[in-house]
């Protein structure tokens, strides 16, 4: 009878052969749920903002880095968001009346978003 001779690269992972099925299982959900509560933690939010009366409805907003603001022209008038900044700028084309755009704030720091078309609409932004 000969005995199998293991690689270097079996050698690590020889042990699992011993276990069970019903171990093995229960150590890849646990590993599963594990990931998956990392991933909500982590998880990066949207937030929708609403434009009407040719304004932000909400003046100021705080936020996670990393997270999206979704807005959303609920207004009777064709809108436009931008934001200038040394960290982010971002201007978008005209926005129809019920289009979302969004707009995601990967870093930290404060923020104004404004319309091109409506000079006196503002969201200031502040990303955690
Ligand atoms: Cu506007």
């Amino acid at each position: 009878m000969t005995a199998k001779v293991l690689s270097p690269f079996e050698r690590p992972l020889s042990w699992l052969g011993r276990l069970s099925t019903r171990a093995l299982l229960f150590g890849a959900c646990c590993l599963i749920t594990i990931e998956a509560l990392c991933l909500i933690a982590v998880a990066a939010e949207s937030h929708k903002i609403v434009q009407q009366g040719r304004a932000f409805k909400v003046a100021t907003v705080s936020i996670a880095a990393g997270d999206t603001l979704d807005f959303s022209n609920e207004d009777e008038f064709i809108h436009q968001v931008y934001v200038q900044s040394p960290t982010l700028n971002y201007d978008s084309p005209e926005q129809s009346i019920g289009q979302v755009i969004s707009i995601k704030f990967p870093t930290a720091g404060n923020f104004e978003v404004r319309c091109h078309i409506h000079p006196k609409m503002l969201l200031k932004v502040d990303v955690k």
